[in-house]
This record gives C-alpha cells, sequence and structure tokens, in this order.
C-alpha cells in the first residue's frame, strides 16, 4: 500500500510500503492512485514527493504477481496521471529504484536520490522491456546512446552516474519554492520531450541491434529493447507507448520471460538452503571468517585467494613448490589489484601472506586445499593440516567430485569439513557448490555457504556424490557428444547445435578450452583408459567411447597445445578452426570399429546431449543431492553456461513437457541399451504419472515420497 502524510507546510509525503524492496504490487498501486488524488485535492498542498519505506524506493513491478492475473490499477496510466498533474511531485529515491521503480520516478517531475542509492532499468534480466513507459521516457531524458546501454544490458549504477546524465537534479531550489514561482512543469513532463539521437542515429541502432543479436544468445528481450528504442527515436510519444505495450506483450507471453523470472526465483530459493538432517539456513549459525588460508597455487588456488582477500580476509596463501609459489606471488597481488579496481569495495582488500610452509596456516579460523585432484595427495594434506590447525578450524576442498567423506575421516573434526568446488577462473564465476558430506555440520555448511555470499557467489549446497551434482550432470552430456561422434557427427555440428540452443560454447569446443587431460586423467585413474586396457567400446559393463583417450594420446590436449577437437592459431590460440586432421580420424576409428557413419539431425543431437545430462538431475534428486530442481539449475545457470533464457535444464524438461522427455529417453534408450544414463529415471517417471506437476511443485512431492517411502 502507500501512506499518505503532510509535512509541516504544504508538501504531501506519499510512501509505499511493500516490505521487502517496495515493488509496485496491485496494494501498492492502488495506494499511490488513491493518495495522490488525495494530494491534488487538498488545497494546502502546494507539492508531492514520493519515497518508500525502510529506506528503499521501490524494487519495480511485484514479480510474483505475473504469474496470476493483471489486478489492480495498471501502471501505466498510473505514471502517465503524476506526470499530467499540476503539483510538482518528486521521487526521493534510497536504497533502489529498479525497473517500474524508476519508470514510477521518471513520471514525477523531478528526482532526486542518496548517494549510495542504484538505479537501473533491469527488466531485460527478466525477459522484459520497461514497459511502464520506461523505455519511451529514459531516451527522452538522458539520449538515446546511453538508454539503449542501459536498457538493453539491465545494468545497474549509483546516483552520480545518474547525476552526470541529468537524470537526477541537483535540487538548487526546493520542491516548494518551485511551485511558489509558479514555475512551469510543462519541461519536467518528458513525454513531451523530443528524444536526443546522435547524427549518425540509423548505424547507431543497425551496429546496436547487431551488438545485442550476437551478445543474446537467442534470447528476445535484448533485441525488442532496441525495438522499443528504435520507436523512442522515431516516433512521437504516443506512438512509441503503443510499440512498447505490444513488444511488452509478446515477451510477457514468452517462455523465455517465465524462464528469467524462475530464474531470478531460483537464485534466491537456493540461499534459503536445508540439508536431509533438518538443518537450514534458519536454524544454523555460521562463523563470521576474517583469516583463511588457501593451500595450492595453481589456477584454482590463486583464484581463490583472489575472491577472499577482496571480501577484506586476510589471506596465508601456501604452495610447496618453490617455482609456483615465486609465480604466484608476482601474479596474484597483480590480479587482485585488478580486481580491486573494477570493483568499488566496501572494505579494503585482505593481507595476502605467501608461504611454502603448511605450518604456517595454524592461526587461521578457515583452510581451503586447493592442491591437484588427486586423492592421495588430498588425503596427505588434510592428515597434515588436522595436526597443525587449531582445534575448531573449518577444513574445506575444493575438489570437483572427490569424495568429501574420506577427507573428512582423516580429520580429528569430521565435523568441520566441507567441499567449496569452485569454478575457474574463482575470483570470476558466479558459482560455488557447497559440498555436506555425512559428518558435515550445520554450522560448517551455514559457514561455508555464508563465505560464498560474502564473496558475490550463488552458493548451492549439494550432496556429496561422485562429481557432486554439476560434473555428475556433465558426464552423461560429454558422453552423449562422444557417442555422436562415433555414429556420423563432427564436432563442429555438434557444437552448432548446442550454441544455436544458447550456450557461449558447444561441447567440443568447451572442452579444448579447459584441458582434455582433464577427463582423461579421471578416466585413467577410474580404470577406464591407460595402459593395459583394452580398446573396445565397451569399458566396466557399458558402453565407452575411447575417441577423447585417443585424441590425447595423440598429444592433442586442446587450447594449450594449440590442438584438440578444433585447430588453434598455436599453443594457448583461442580461434577454434575446423581441422581435416579430426576428420580423418573420425574416419579411421569409425572403419576401425565397423562403424558406418550416418547423418544426425540436429534435434536428435539436442535431445540426447540434453535429455541424459537432465535425466541424470532427475536421478540427483531422487537421490536426494540436491534440495529441488532450483538448485541444480542454478548451478547449471551460473557455472556452466546454460542460457537463462532457458531456466536451467529442470525448468527446460518441465517446458518441453515431462511427458515427451520421458518419451524421447525412453526412445533413445530403446536404440542404446547398453547406455544407462539413457534409461528414465524413476523420478520422472513419476512425476509423469501424476500429471507432470510444475517445476515449483516438484520439491513438495519428492519430500512427501521421501516420507512415504
Ligand atoms: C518491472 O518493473 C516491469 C515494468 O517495467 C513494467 C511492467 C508493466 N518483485 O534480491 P533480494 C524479493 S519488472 C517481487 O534477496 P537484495 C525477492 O524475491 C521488475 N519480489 O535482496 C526476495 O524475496 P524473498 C524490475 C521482489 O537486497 C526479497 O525481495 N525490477 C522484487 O539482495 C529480497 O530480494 C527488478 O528486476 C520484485 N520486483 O536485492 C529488480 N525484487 O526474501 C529485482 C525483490 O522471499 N530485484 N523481490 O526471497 C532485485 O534486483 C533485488 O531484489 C534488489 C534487492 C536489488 C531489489
Amino acid at each position: 500500500m502507500a501512506t499518505y502524510s503532510r509535512l509541516p507546510g504544504s508538501v504531501a509525503l506519499i510512501t509505499l510500503q511493500n516490505p521487502p524492496v517496495n515493488a509496485l504490487s496491485a496494494a501498492v498501486r492502488q495506494g499511490i492512485v488513491d493518495t495522490v488524488q488525495r494530494a491534488l485535492k487538498d488545497p494546502k498542498v502546494t507539492s508531492v514527493v514520493i519515497c518508500g519505506q525502510n529506506g528503499k524506493f521501490c524494487g519495480g513491478a511485484d514479480i510474483r504477481e505475473f504469474a496470476g492475473p493483471m489486478l489492480g490499477p495498471p501502471l501505466v496510466p498510473m505514471i502517465h496521471a503524476i506526470e499530467a498533474v499540476d503539483k510538482p511531485v518528486a521521487a526521493a529515491i534510497e536504497g533502489v529504484a529498479l525497473g517500474g521503480g524508476l519508470e514510477l520516478a521518471l513520471g514525477c517531475h523531478y528526482r532526486i536520490a542518496h548517494s549510495k542509492a542504484l538505479l537501473g532499468l533491469p527488466e531485460v534480466t527478466l525477459g522484459l522491456l520497461p514497459g511502464a513507459g520506461g523505455s519511451q521516457r529514459l531516451p527522452r531524458l538522458i539520449g538515446l546512446t546511453a538508454a539503449l546501454d542501459l536498457i538493453t544490458t539491465g545494468r545497474q549504477h549509483d546516483s552520480s552516474f545518474f547525476s552526470s546524465l541529468h537524470l537526477l537534479c541537483v535540487c538548487s531550489q526546493s520542491i516548494s519554492s518551485v511551485c511558489v514561482s509558479g514555475q512551469s512543469l510543462d519541461s519536467r513532463r518528458l513525454s513531451t520531450l523530443p528524444c536526443p539521437c546522435p547524427p549518425d542515429v540509423d548505424s547507431l541502432l543497425d551496429k546496436t541491434m547487431v551488438k545485442v543479436r550476437q551478445r543474446s544468445r537467442g534470447a528476445l528481450a535484448p533485441v525488442a529493447c532496441v525495438q522499443a528504442l528504435m520507436a523512442a527515436a522515431s516516433l512521437p510519444y504516443t506512438q512509441g507507448m503503443e510499440k512498447e505495450r505490444d513488444l511488452l506483450t509478446t515477451l510477457f507471453n514468452s517462455g523465455q520471460a517465465r524462464a528469467l523470472q524462475y530464474a531470478f526465483f531460483s537464485q534466491r530459493v537456493v540461499g534459503k538452503w536445508s540439508l536431509p538432517s533438518g538443518a537450514s539456513w534458519d536454524n544454523s549459525a555460521a562463523r563470521t571468517i576474517s583469516k583463511a588460508a588457501v593451500i595450492g597455487l595453481g589456477t584454482m588456488g590463486r583464484g581463490i585467494v583472489v575472491a577472499l582477500a577482496l571480501t577484506g580476509i586476510s589471506v596465508v596463501a601456501v604452495e610447496t613448490q618453490e617455482k609456483q609459489l615465486a609465480e604466484a606471488s608476482q601474479v596474484v597481488p597483480a590480479m587482485l589489484q585488478r580486481e580491486a579496481g573494477r570493483r568499488s569495495l566496501a572494505t579494503p582488500p585482505g593481507v595476502i601472506s605467501f608461504s611454502s610452509n603448511l605450518q604456517d596456516v595454524c592461526e587461521v579460523e578457515l583452510v581451503i586445499e586447493a592442491v591437484f585432484e588427486d586423492m592421495s595427495l588430498k588425503l596427505q594434506v588434510f592428515r597434515h593440516l588436522t595436526s597443525v590447525c587449531r582445534p575448531g578450524t573449518l577444513l574445506c576442498s575444493n575438489t570437483s567430485g572427490l569424495d568429501i567423506d574420506r577427507l573428512a575421516a582423516v580429520t580429528q573434526s569430521p565435523g568441520l569439513v566441507v567441499g567449496m568446488h569452485f569454478f575457474a577462473p574463482a575470483h570470476v564465476m558466479k558459482l560455488l557448490e557447497v559440498v555436506y558430506g555425512p559428518r558435515s555440520s550445520p554450522e560448517a555448511v551455514a559457514t561455508a555457504m555464508q563465505l560464498g555470499k560474502r564473496m558475490g557467489k550463488v552458493s548451492v549446497a549439494v550432496g556429496n556424490c561422485p562429481g557432486f551434482v554439476g560434473n555428475r550432470m556433465l558426464k552423461p552430456y560429454l558422453e552423449q557428444a562422444n557417442f555422436l561422434l562415433e555414429e556420423g557427427a563432427t564436432p563442429q555440428q555438434v557444437d552448432e547445435v548446442l550454441e544455436e540452443f544458447g550456450f557461449p560454447m558447444g561441447v567440443f569446443r568447451m572442452s579444448d578450452l579447459s584441458g582434455l587431460d582433464v577427463g582423461w586423467r579421471i578416466r585413467k585413474e577410474a580404470g577406464l583408459t591407460g595402459p593395459g586396457v583394452e580398446s573396445t567400446r565397451t569399458r566396466q559393463g557399458r558402453r565407452y567411447s575411447p575417441l577423447p583417450d585417443q585424441v590425447c594420446e595423440a598429444g592433442r590436449l586442446g587450447q594449450k597445445t594449440g590442438r584438440g577437437w578444433y585447430q588453434y592459431d598455436g599453443p594457448g590460440g583461442r580461434v577454434a578452426r575446423s581441422d581435416h586432421w579430426v576428420n580423418i580420424f573420425l574416419e579411421a576409428y569409425r572403419a576401425e570399429h565397423g562403424l558406418v557413419a550416418r547423418s544426425i539431425a540436429p534435434e536428435e543431437i539436442l535431445e540426447r546431449c540434453l535429455y541424459a545430462l537432465i535425466n541424470e538431475g532427475f536421478n540427483i534428486l531422487q537421490d536426494a543431492m540436491a534440495a529441488g530442481p532450483e538448485d541444480i539449475d542454478a548451478i547449471y545457470v551460473f557455472g556452466y553456461g546454460w542460457p537463462r533464457h532457458h531456466g536451467g535444464p529442470m525448468f527446460h524438461a518441465g517446458q518441453v513437457g515431462l511427458g515427451r522427455i520421458l518419451e524421447r529417453l525412453q526412445h533413445h534408450h530403446h536404440n542404446h541399451p547398453d547406455v544407462p544414463h539413457l534409461k528414465p529415471s524413476t523420478l520422472l517417471r513419476r512425476l509423469v504419472a501424476v500429471g507432470s506437476p510444475p517445476v515449483q511443485k516438484w520439491r513438495e512431492f519428492i519430500n512427501k515420497e521421501r516420507v512415504h517411502s
């Protein structure tokens, strides 16, 4: 709702009230309409100020209402009516003015903001455009060029940025004095102003459209934002508003908007973690960490040191190999300085001290081990740590899939051991998997989750199983991609289909970037390949493709060697070009194994890669290794490049239809009975049997089934 009060004198104060961010719900909109009317009718009121309760102006339209029918007064006429009134109206902005909140402020005649306030039009990130006049008023105020950037990216900035664009007025005269002086409000009504455009407006719009199409990877909203701004540049306001409305309606009805809004909420749902033991975010206390240590200063370790230091934590960075230590002590401070310069830090970065002696971690509160992915080495480190650290120190491992419980077992306090699985580069990538073992204490999980949040990560609590959630699902995806090559596809064909779907990189380009030796080493450790293992297409009782092993054996380890599934300009080269060698190699491989290449349709490529991954997601939910589909989806969106406008793999399954996914998995499993990952998961079957409930209901269904079983 919105409350009304008269300040001493002649100013009416309207306060938006809808915790936590004063979103413009039906009740708030009704409140605004009523209170503005009251201010107009009151002869003693000469000016109006709109503000928000609890230091937050407004977080925009109430996203929770988007799923239901539209109730209450619509935003567009409400804002238009405010702009039209003849008493000056000012928006007093504290905290945030985002989306519809900023659009409301743009309908006011004056805008004043606190220096720390954050403003922006982030609708594009929700699959929408600023549809309450924002796409038409903002460019009229700040010019087309600046508006294009803000609206197509959804970027948010503080008030000094917007002051420089004259969006905020430095009030040299108070609002009431404007009224007393009888100054006309005409020039303050943005809808009446022309849109300032650069001389080469057509070329600017064309170039922006090309850039936006490339960047958006199939997302509709950024393109619609450019179209709305084209209208602002070329049409009178009223016609521009018609265009804005039509584009908004199309976006609103698209699956992409639903996916992006789901992604917004799933990012918040995962913060409210719970474990099968009943421990959860609201009943488990986290420790505040001020001193930490990182063991191992390879690529991951260096990134983790920087991520910790950026939050103000002092870090002991330990590396036992002298050469690696010398290199890291040069590189890490430079990385930190660069990152600190890019962000405006609330606190100065923590101090980093380098050491080659594990003994130096004895004073810290938390250790993150980031040594080579080798169980015996990690066990050795954990044994050492438990003997040198103070009792009560949290011991974490950055393993990407090894058994946390085995590491915990060699320590004096297994309850204080958790996994903190970062993604490279660790100071940049948003995802953190926090892995709890059967003995991890709620306090250890809560501390790791909160530490992740402090580092600006989306932290997701996951169970302890090989590969945890992300890498466990990646395995069947990679496996299908290899099988498709055996059957006749090329790496480019597979990658193109996946990139068309919206992944920034297809599976083979991605593998080349990560290094093909990573998986090779894991397969060797698992006894799947290596000296003495026969080169057949079946290993350990199931279909296996030795293709990636053979590529590695040929010395092609990806970008770092200048050759992998593609060829590059040289070692470390970035631009992937198709390589004739790969085609000859695939032909020879097929001939050796008596395989006849067939032409494979893009639909089959997409289905087999994605549905195998999704199927494993259902197995993970069934095994309670993830609390709900939102956790899996957040992991894939923030850590694995899953296109956000498809919501995440589990959301996508719901959009395709669970019945359809089941039917296609059955079909592909029938054709490939030796591939267990294609066998539909029991949970998927059960969900289909109860009528395919929407993804938001799966958690409840799974929990109920668990209670009954
Ligand atoms: C729009 O305006 C469309 C118009 O152009 C046109 C329409 C015709 N609605 O993020 P937090 C909830 S589209 C409903 O953890 P923070 C959020 O779910 C909108 N709920 O806090 C969470 O709930 P819970 C354009 C909302 O301090 C709680 O508030 N606006 C909304 O880290 C706290 O959120 C945006 O895109 C909302 N609009 O960050 C802004 N916003 O506690 C979206 C938040 O139950 N919001 N909630 O989990 C944000 O970016 C951040 O929430 C904000 C606060 C920066 C405001």
